[in-house]
């Protein structure tokens, strides 16, 4: 990789360069060539000889030029390589997608679709995203944890869960950190954050569903309410995006016009947008629902948006309830999708027991979290948030493929 930057320094000297052929213009006495690297492109500009080996290059295959590099007011970033030499390091000899493919064929040939550069721009995005996030985390004390994958038990619900031979036994794929993270702040971390893989064996074809996904999760000590976690977590957003848009912003706007910041975010009560769209009962949203709300709301100016209060009924056994029909826990929609469930946790192990029998649950292999709570643990909570859900929303793309480097869904185990 280089950028215009190193070679702009090196005006006047010998240099060699490599990259993927980006195009090439053959002239009856000279050859043009750009070479791409990352987002750099390099002209390169070739006579006699090494015109002749230029004529053997093919579109996106892997060159090295040895030349001088030379002012060049009208060549990108104002100078050019005058070339001595021309070689083909390795052939592209075939090339099976174009802008244009849809989403299906992209996503069978990660090395042709990120080549351009809209497609891996939007993975630099994520990479800065999280970087951001974390940098959030970090500067207000948090500590960074890597959970097993591993485990003896499903670690959400039962129901999408992928089993796994384990010498013998049983194993089930992680479907979120969560046990974990709960007990790192019994063990007295206080504030812990982990950005790794959770699998979830949805048979969906959503535009929001993977089977295996990154999860952003964060868990903290001492919170009591779940504002607390609503005011933290959009802190963080919106910070990481205004500072992604910052560094970024030319470029995006160029390719992913989009992009832009969130607005506040605002809280509503679970009920309050099920009046708002005119339906009752405890279940949960449906994904046309979230949207129809989505669409209200935006068109109030907000479009992060914290739902508290939601019924008990469609909440995991570990949430702390609110009276006996609600908890105290949230989903946040951006855009009117959902990208997190956070909640403060039942801390205390008897009302915990009470409510795993309630949701007709043995606990069996998650002893080792359930025992946990017997030796001291502070009221806390916190949230998990779908990283490549809220990268494709930030960038307006119509679905999570869209933004994944590799997508992981029923059907696709390659490549
Ligand atoms: P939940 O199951 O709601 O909560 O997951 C948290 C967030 O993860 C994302 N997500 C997905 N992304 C892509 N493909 C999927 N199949 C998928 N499923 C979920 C969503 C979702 O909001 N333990 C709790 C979190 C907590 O309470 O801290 C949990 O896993 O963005």
């Amino acid at each position: 990789m280089y950028t215009f930057e190193e070679i702009a320094a090196q005006v006047g000297q010998k240099i060699r360069v490599e990259g993927f052929v980006a195009a090439t213009r053959i002239q009856s006495q000279i050859a043009f060539v750009v070479l791409a690297s990352g987002a750099s492109k390099l002209q390169v500009v070739a006579l006699g000889e090494a015109r002749e080996q230029a004529k053997l290059l093919m579109h996106q295959s892997y060159a090295a030029v040895e030349g001088t590099v030379v002012a060049a007011k009208q060549a990108p970033g104002g100078f050019e390589i005058q070339a001595e030499s021309v070689e083909l390091v390795s052939p592209a000899i075939q090339w099976p997608i174009s802008v244009d493919s849809e989403i299906g064929a992209k996503l069978d040939w990660p090395v042709a679709r990120f080549r351009e550069r809209k497609e891996a721009l939007a993975l630099i995005v994520q990479s800065e995203i999280e970087a951001e996030m974390t940098g959030f985390l970090r500067r207000r004390g948090f500590v960074g944890i890597h959970s097993p994958k591993l485990m003896a038990a499903p670690s959400e619900s039962g129901s999408e869960v992928f089993e796994v031979k384990y010498f013998g036994e049983k194993a089930y794929l992680a479907q979120s950190p969560q046990a974990y993270k709960q007990i790192a702040i019994m063990a007295g971390l206080g504030k812990i954050y982990e950005v790794g893989p959770v699998f979830r064996a949805e048979p969906s074809f959503s535009s929001r569903h993977a089977t295996e996904f990154i999860s952003f999760d964060v868990e903290l000590e001492g919170v009591k309410s779940e504002y607390e976690i609503i005011e933290l977590e959009c802190a963080m957003i919106s910070e990481a995006l205004q500072k992604v848009i910052a560094t970024m912003g030319p470029e995006l706007a160029r390719h992913y016009p989009m992009a832009s910041m969130p607005s506040q975010c605002v809280v509503f009560e679970f009920a309050e947008a099920q009046a708002l769209l005119g339906v009752s009962g405890d279940k949960s949203l449906s994904a046309e629902e979230e949207r129809r709300l989505g669409v209200m709301l935006q068109e109030r100016g907000h479009d992060l948006v914290a739902l508290t209060r939601v019924p008990w009924k469609q909440r995991p056994f570990y949430h702390m309830r609110e009276g006996e029909t609600l908890t105290r826990s949230f989903e946040l929609l951006y855009r009117g999708v959902e990208i997190t469930t956070g909640a403060v946790r039942e801390h205390r192990h008897e009302i915990l027991m009470q409510q795993l029998a309630e949701k007709e649950l043995t606990g069996k292999g998650l002893e080792f979290y359930l025992d946990s709570f017997k030796l001291g643990a502070p009221p806390h909570g916190g949230f998990g948030l779908g990283l490549v859900r809220l990268t494709a929303l930030f960038l307006g793309m119509p679905g999570i493929k869209e933004a994944s480097f590799v997508h992981r869904g029923p059907g696709r185990l390659t490549p």
